[in-house]
């Protein structure tokens, strides 16, 4: 195996809640099994190529902190080789199953769209021939439609047709790629899917063309029988003020608009949500109730700064939460975890980049633990089927069955005289209920 900065590092194991060592998974002990699966089935633990290995720590203010030696490897294929060598080996100490990647964090763009293909499948050959000598899968591809200024007014909206076909060409190769390489689902972002100015935009036209394009997507995906989910990954701002994919309802009426809400499934984004004003639970939720959860971008926000900062997560209470939701949703596969997050730039050093993995994967593991014991208890999902048991009788079930009209239900609601009286919603003795479990130490 060649030297890299992360082969100093022994592969993290499982040491349980007591241990010391630092860099030991507590909660994230990936053969547990729960609810007849191990825990790695259930989280599919996935590093982002583009924050670990490529994100150097420059922000609007400063340059680059962090040393990435590879990008002195020598040319830009060498430079692409070192980084693959120190990606899987930085896979092997997280012992993380599951890699995603952008066309453009693997293969180093070129001048033209045949020169930028011709480098992406060298280094898709060389991504198979490590997955032969590594155990980790790739959980999903998507195409870089964002950074190069070809597309600074848009990918599939670009008003310039030559700038879709771009964009035809490289998203039929990041499939073909992600289907070779047995990739579980892929991942359109609309990175500047969006506007920055009304005055200039013919938004009818945009959102025609990216229906078109995603539809191209879903057929191509048949064509050539790649069986893994095509997911859409809702985002209210950031880069341009207004996102068309804006949180999941906003994309699930898209795909419904297109006829495409049984092909397509969401990737939730947990500070895209909080940027939409929602909660990452709320995300999840909306989506379950869709029959849309896809998989999930683990990763924080910073509520007082409002940008896309991309943190490690450490919010036990909304994971935990969010975890229900993805349980009784039947759980991720074949979504996973992505941990779409990086380290501050501060944090330059490799062992950085480990604690922050090994604290995220902690803190999901924990949050999924307590979510299973909490749904297995009971008593929440008690407490809200008696909320709602009242629809259970066969007047309530005569409404939904379509057998009572607006008029019929005043005839009946005033035949007997109906007087309904305010119940407790319990919330704060449900928060009692989760906290206490939350910090319980029998898990
Ligand atoms: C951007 C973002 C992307 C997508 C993949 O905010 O989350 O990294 O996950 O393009
Ligand atoms: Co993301």
């Amino acid at each position: 195996m060649p030297d890299t900065i992360f082969s100093s590092f022994k592969t993290v194991a499982y040491e349980g809640p007591a241990s010391e060592n630092p860099l030991s998974y507590r909660w994230y002990d990936p053969d547990r099994v729960v609810n007849g699966k191990p825990l790695k089935d259930h989280l599919r633990f996935a590093v982002a190529y583009w924050h670990s290995l490529n994100m150097q720590g420059s922000d609007p203010f400063g340059g680059p902190t962090i040393p990435r030696p590879w990008f002195n490897a020598g040319d830009p294929i060498a430079q692409a080789k070192a980084k693959a060598n120190a990606a899987f080996e930085l896979f092997r100490v997280l012992d993380f199953p599951f890699f995603c990647w952008h066309d453009a964090d693997i293969a180093p763009p070129a001048d033209t769209l045949a020169e930028t293909l011709k480098n992406f499948h060298t280094m898709v050959d060389y991504l198979e021939e490590k997955m032969r000598s590594y155990s980790t899968r790739l959980l999903w591809g998507t195409a870089n439609l964002f950074s190069h200024p070809r597309f600074m007014a848009g990918a599939s909206t670009n008003p310039d047709p030559e700038v879709f076909a771009w964009c035809a060409a490289t998203v039929k190769n990041c499939l073909d790629a992600t289907k070779r390489l047995g990739g579980s689902n892929y991942v359109l972002w609309g990175g500047r899917e969006g506007y920055e100015t009304l005055l200039n935009t013919d938004m009818k036209q945009e959102l025609e063309q990216m229906g078109r394009f995603l539809t191209m997507v879903v057929e191509y995906k048949h064509k050539i029988g790649f069986k893994g989910q095509i997911l859409v990954e809702p985002k209210p701002k950031e880069p341009t003020a207004h996102q068309y994919d804006f949180d999941v309802a906003t994309v699930y009426s898209f795909l419904k608009r297109f006829n495409l809400e049984n092909e397509v499934k969401l990737n939730i984004e947990a500070n895209h949500a909080l940027l939409a004003g929602h909660t990452f639970e709320h995300e999840i939720a909306t989506a379950a109730s869709l029959n849309a959860l896809g998989s999930l971008d683990i990763n924080r926000g910073d509520p007082l700064l409002g940008w896309d900062t991309d943190q490690f997560p450490n919010d036990l209470w909304s994971m935990t939460i969010s975890m229900i939701h993805v349980i009784k949703a039947g759980g991720l596969n074949p979504g996973g975890c992505n941990f779409d997050a990086k380290v501050r730039r501060q944090s330059f050093t490799p062992e950085d980049l480990i604690h922050a993995h090994v604290g995220g994967a902690d803190l999901c593991a924990r949050a999924f633990l307590t979510a299973a014991k909490i749904i297995e208890d009971g008593r929440l999902d008690k407490i809200v089927s008696d909320r709602y048991a009242g629809w259970k009788s066969s007047d309530a079930q005569a409404i939904f069955s379509g057998k009572k009209s607006l008029d019929e239900l005043e005839k009946w609601a005033l035949d007997k005289n109906i007087n309904p009286q305010p119940r407790s919603g319990r919330q704060e003795e449900i928060e009692n209920l989760l906290v206490r479990q939350i910090y319980s130490d029998k898990i």
